[in-house]
């Protein structure tokens, strides 16, 4: 049997699901684990989602279908018999839930992470997967479970938000039979993607205005680095939540091959890498304990965000210019 073939299995018997994404969800964390959560309660099983504290969603995500499925970390089973997480690279980024996860007896992984270490007792981890929800999406399949609206529009936004648009070279023929599958549900794809990626508070826009200003480029590693302090975050009154479309916007810089974001939060700074040319940022972000893909990855640091930037800078290679 096949990984996604006992994932199928265990999820079919259960009369109740515990899922779960990582903490800080993206839209395709919340949309792959919303995508099942709403299936599963169609086909009546009790569910539980969640995602680990600050128990929040960010302003762009908000209209997602099945977010009042979701109920706070607090609220979790302890030890569930059938847990399922969504996008999670590692047992680390369930924060607390971690707990549920190492008790439930049986823990299905749903990934496409090329970082995963494979920490449930069924691994359905596709590093070739363009995102999570393409992954969901196989699963149903199996399951037999038919798809509504509601679960299109989460696994959409799912699939849109991890090809970037459909720009990234993860757009595979297989994305777009999705995306037209999804799409014949009567989405309403103009309003999501100004939803996602086409609207912020003037508040954002002037945070992410200081931040471009004060980026920095290092032409020997063809590196670009901002960052944003606790201090910009209270000037502006911005919440962290409302920035992560900032690392799209600084790796635009025609000259780097490597982009990062530093940002600083109470638990110390959580940096976003990004690449364009052939080099790994997942590898950079293992090195600090954090995970991702070759292209998009990140980790948290307790340094101070110079110092952070240093070490960075230290793990990549110096271009030599013809
Ligand atoms: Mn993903």
């Amino acid at each position: 049997m096949s990984e996604l073939e006992r994932a199928a299995e265990a999820i079919a018997l259960a009369p109740a699901l515990a899922l779960a994404c990582h903490q800080t969800p993206d839209g395709d964390a919340l949309g792959s684990m919303l995508g099942l959560a709403i299936l599963a309660a169609e086909q009546g099983k009790e569910v539980v989602a969640s995602w680990p504290d600050p128990f929040l969603v960010a302003p762009h995500y908000t209209f997602l279908p099945g977010l009042e499925l979701a109920s706070k970390p607090m609220d979790y089973p302890r030890a569930p018999d059938v847990m399922v997480t969504f996008d999670c690279g590692s047992i680390a980024r369930l924060g607390e839930l971690a707990q549920a996860a190492r008790s439930a007896r049986e823990l299905v992984v749903i990934d496409h992470h090329v970082s995963n270490d494979g920490y449930g007792t069924i691994n359905v981890i596709d590093p070739d997967a363009a995102a999570s929800a393409v992954v969901v999406r196989r699963l149903l399949e199996l399951l037999d479970w038919p798809l509504n609206r509601d679960a299109a529009e989460c696994l959409y936004t799912g699939l849109v938000c991890d090809t970037g648009r459909f720009q990234y070279d993860n757009t595979t023929p297989e994305v777009f039979h999705l995306a037209e599958e999804l799409s014949s549900f009567g989405l309403p794809i103009a309003e999501i993607t100004r939803q996602l990626f086409e609207q912020h508070r003037l508040a954002y826009m002037k945070l992410a205005a200081a931040a471009i200003e004060r980026a920095e480029y290092d032409p020997d590693r063809r590196f670009v680095a901002t960052w944003v302090t606790a201090e910009d975050f209270r000037r502006y009154g911005v919440e962290i939540e409302e920035t992560e479309g900032l690392i799209d916007l600084i790796r635009r810089t025609s000259e780097a091959d490597v982009s990062c974001v530093v940002k600083e939060t109470p638990e110390g700074v959580r940096v976003s890498l990004r690449a364009v040319s052939d080099f790994d940022v997942s590898l950079v972000a293992v090195g600090f304990g954090g995970g991702g893909h070759r292209r998009a990855a990140g980790f948290t640091s307790e340094r101070p965000v110079g110092e952070v930037l240093a070490m960075i800078r230290e793990r990549l290679p110096v271009v030599t210019c013809p």
